[in-house]
């Protein structure tokens, strides 16, 4: 990888298919033997990913023994046994208890067999990257592409960095942090300065998971200057250019014995007639209520919104009565939320309010939860901005 100082790291991913690093090119004489053990296969995530495994390992020339353990630590004991004893050379792992794991791990070490945790991080599709970097500052634009992880950024052992934008562009002014926060879709523009770590190795990592090490070089470099001390001019969206305020739930739907059937926005499947029409060229402020267990980052397309603050509210008198009760003083965003943004978390009890002018075009365009087994599961409506 030959990254410059402008650096975009995407695609960091949850889900793992380390086969190449494997598997000897199609047609070589000895097909590698690889293991794929998941822990279940009453999700239907991973019968799509056994598939897709499947497919690409045939691709590369490889033979997989495949198995799950029905949520087992027994069978899935078992069946890691039955790989080794049929001749799997690697085996791509989901262990049901990573405390029992650990055995697993070292019979397969006993005989040479590599394993691989099937829940491995991927950076710009990579396993376990590391990047050589000089002792100055670097930028990192870097974007939240799993399915459904939240990641927390931090550089080394916490380690201050400045975080100079979010989603829609630069903040006013860098703000100095520890650590980042991103959900799903979201995005980050951080600056770290390695002129103290000359020589030394430095891990951006998501709470104990590594990411991507960065090693230092040693000789000294021109550090490029300092940041600028303001960035660009950021105006607060005052709450009276909103002509209109939307309380738009964040619902789950529960079976008769209280099983999840998924997650929709306002109550509302993607199916029905549009429901938000917002004029061209006017400000909205958007309540979203959220009444799940979950954190949902939604997503507006086509335009670019301020967090306004966020507000714990009972949400049994919410869900039985219908009427709205407070717990708390709004919250307003942290700096790393106050700039620009197109994605916002809402979390779970909370009223999450954004303003957002609706500038640009008319026509339709959606809004979703950027969890992509939410919003491939219903958790997205359309919108229409139409003409004044
Ligand atoms: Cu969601």
């Amino acid at each position: 990888m030959n990254f410059h100082r402008r650096t975009m790291l995407r695609g960091l991913a949850s889900l793992a298919f380390p086969l190449p690093a494997l598997v000897k090119p199609a047609g070589a004489a000895d097909r590698v033997k690889i293991g794929f053990l998941l822990k279940t296969m009453q999700e239907e995530r991973y019968q799509r990913d056994k598939a897709a495994f499947l497919v690409r390992a045939k691709a590369l020339g490889a033979e997989v023994i495949f198995d799950s353990a029905n949520n087992d630590e027994q069978t899935q004991l078992a069946a890691f046994e039955n790989m080794l004893s049929r001749g799997a050379q690697a085996i791509v792992l989901q262990p049901v208890n990573t405390g029992t794991a650990g055995s697993m791990v070292t019979s397969a070490r006993k005989g040479g067999v590599k394993v691989i945790g099937y829940d491995a991080m991927l950076v710009n599709g990579k396993l376990a990257p590391y990047l050589e970097v000089e002792p100055r500052k670097y930028r990192f634009r870097i974007m939240n592409g799993s399915n459904g992880r939240f990641f927390r950024f931090s550089f080394g052992d916490l380690l201050e960095f400045q975080q100079i934008g979010s989603d829609q562009g630069l903040l006013a002014a860098p703000i100095a942090i520890k650590r980042l926060v991103l959900a799903p879709g979201e995005r980050g523009d951080l600056v770290f300065d390695f002129s103290g770590h000359a020589g030394q190795e430095v891990m951006l990592k998501s709470d104990s998971f590594d990411l991507v090490q960065f090693r230092v070089s040693a000789a000294p470099v021109s550090n490029g200057g300092e940041l600028p001390a303001v960035l660009r001019p950021l105006t607060r969206i005052p709450e009276t250019q909103a002509i209109k305020t939307r309380r738009l739930t964040l619902n789950e739907k529960m079976d008769m014995v209280q099983q999840s059937m998924g997650m929709l926005l306002n109550n509302t499947p993607w199916h029905m007639p549009i429901t938000e029409k917002p004029v061209l060229g006017t400000t909205e402020i958007w309540e979203l209520v959220n009444l799940t267990e979950d954190s949902h980052p939604i997503h507006l397309h086509l335009v670019k919104f301020q967090i306004l603050d966020r507000r714990k509210f009972d949400t049994f008198e919410y869900l039985s009565k219908g009427t709205m009760r407070y717990l708390a003083p709004p919250m307003p965003p942290s700096p790393s939320d106050a700039g620009w943004k197109d994605i916002v978390r809402a979390d779970s009890g909370l009223v999450t309010r954004i303003i957002v002018p609706f500038e640009g075009f008319t026509g339709r365009y959606v809004w979703h939860c950027h969890l992509l087994e939410h919003e491939d599961n219903e958790m997205m409506r359309p919108f229409e901005v139409v003409a004044s």
